[in-house]
């Protein structure tokens, strides 16, 4: 029954036997039956086959204990809806990047019928197979995170031409934005009308704006979103990388749970916002150094957070070179805790 998912209890804040788990990027390219599946397939051709999807979602699944399924899919796997075309080497790659107001009016208006509908077939052929306790979480870029990418035109530190772009034509950026939250409502209930339990939406590049400027022209929007997604009815995780100066604002988004890197203060956040839950937040990188860095760092994070609304994870996806090793670690703290 639904009400006996671990995740489905930690974000509505209640008790739970253990603190539930699951890894972002789980299904990437530290698994070596994935590495064996893209000699043989090209990531698109994974992320756009509703049965390759489906069977790249359940690889961590057979292998490990996890308390979720994440689809197998990108963040750019809705953009097509939209008349945008890309590839990956190995991230996003856009072939016409946005850099006017009239980019941004030639893209046509998104039919929800359109937007990804090989997710939405993965999501449901996924509900069928997974185990009953597992919960399945659907997602999507934040509107600001993809606009990084049709911008940028691909993933680039900092992204000054994305940060030029809204500095000097602040009304395309902000129909830009408008254009993706819309349509990223729409997506975000359609995979929770397909079987997703919950919603996480990667707002990876959140930070490269000042608190000022994220106010002016990313909350209005990100505000939007939130709220159709949650007048829906579907729990939300929001997630933000690289921004701690931003920590205050995005939780005063409306989302059930805030998830963070490793970068913020977790148990000083679980204390000042208690109405939400918390998602969260061991550094990838401590995973590469093998299972007893990892178990440490598990304990660590298990002794200082409340397990009341903790759901464990990483602090950002999980790093194509870590040992498999690690993942058991993390598993085993967890598994072994015992709440009550
Ligand atoms: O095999 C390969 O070469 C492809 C690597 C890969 C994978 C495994 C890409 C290209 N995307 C994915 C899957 C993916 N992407 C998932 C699947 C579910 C899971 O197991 O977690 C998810 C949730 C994403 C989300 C995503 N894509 C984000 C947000 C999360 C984050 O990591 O910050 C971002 C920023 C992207 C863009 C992207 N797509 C791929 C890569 C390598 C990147 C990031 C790097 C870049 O900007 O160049």
């Amino acid at each position: 029954m639904t009400k006996d998912r671990l995740i489905m209890k930690a974000i509505r804040r209640e008790e739970t036997p253990r603190r539930p788990l699951w890894i972002m990027r789980q299904a990437g390219r530290y698994l070596p039956e994935y590495r064996n599946l893209r000699k043989t397939h090209s990531f698109k051709d994974l992320s756009q086959s509703p049965d390759l999807s489906t069977e790249v979602t359940l690889l961590p699944l057979k292998r490990y204990p996890l308390d979720a399924a994440i689809i197998f899919a990108d963040i750019m796997s809705p953009l097509p809806a939209l008349g945008i075309q890309f590839d990956f080497d190995p991230g996003p790659v856009v072939a016409n990047p946005i850099r006017s107001q009239k980019d941004v009016a030639a893209l046509m208006p998104s039919d929800p019928e359109k937007l990804a509908p090989e997710v939405v077939t993965a999501l449901q052929q996924t509900r069928e197979v997974i185990p009953e306790e597992t919960a399945l979480l659907g997602f999507c870029g934040a509107p600001w995170t993809l606009a990084a990418y049709l911008v940028e035109g691909r993933g680039v530190k900092d992204f000054p031409t994305l940060r030029g772009f809204a500095a000097a034509q602040p009304e395309a950026m902000n129909s830009l934005l408008k254009k993706l939250s819309d349509a990223m409502a729409m997506y975000l209930i359609n995979q929770a009308k397909a079987g997703a339990d919950a919603v996480q939406i990667f707002d990876s590049w959140a930070g490269i704006l000042s608190l000022n400027d994220w106010e002016k022209l990313i909350r209005p929007h990100l505000q939007t979103m939130l709220e159709k997604v949650g007048e829906a009815g579907v729990p939300r995780i929001l997630f933000l990388q690289n921004a701690p100066h931003l920590l205050d604002a995005y939780a005063s988004l409306p989302a059930e749970v805030l998830a963070i890197d490793w970068r913020i203060n977790i148990e000083d956040t679980q204390k000042r916002y208690n109405t939400h839950a918390i998602q969260g937040n061991i550094d990838p990188a401590i995973l590469l150094q093998g299972a007893d860095p990892t178990e440490q760092a598990a304990k660590q994070l298990i002794n200082k957070v409340n397990p009341i609304g903790h759901i464990v994870n990483l602090g950002h996806g999980i790093l194509p070179k870590t040992p498999l090793e690690s993942v058991e670690a993390l598993i085993d703290v967890v598994h072994n805790e015992k709440i009550r």
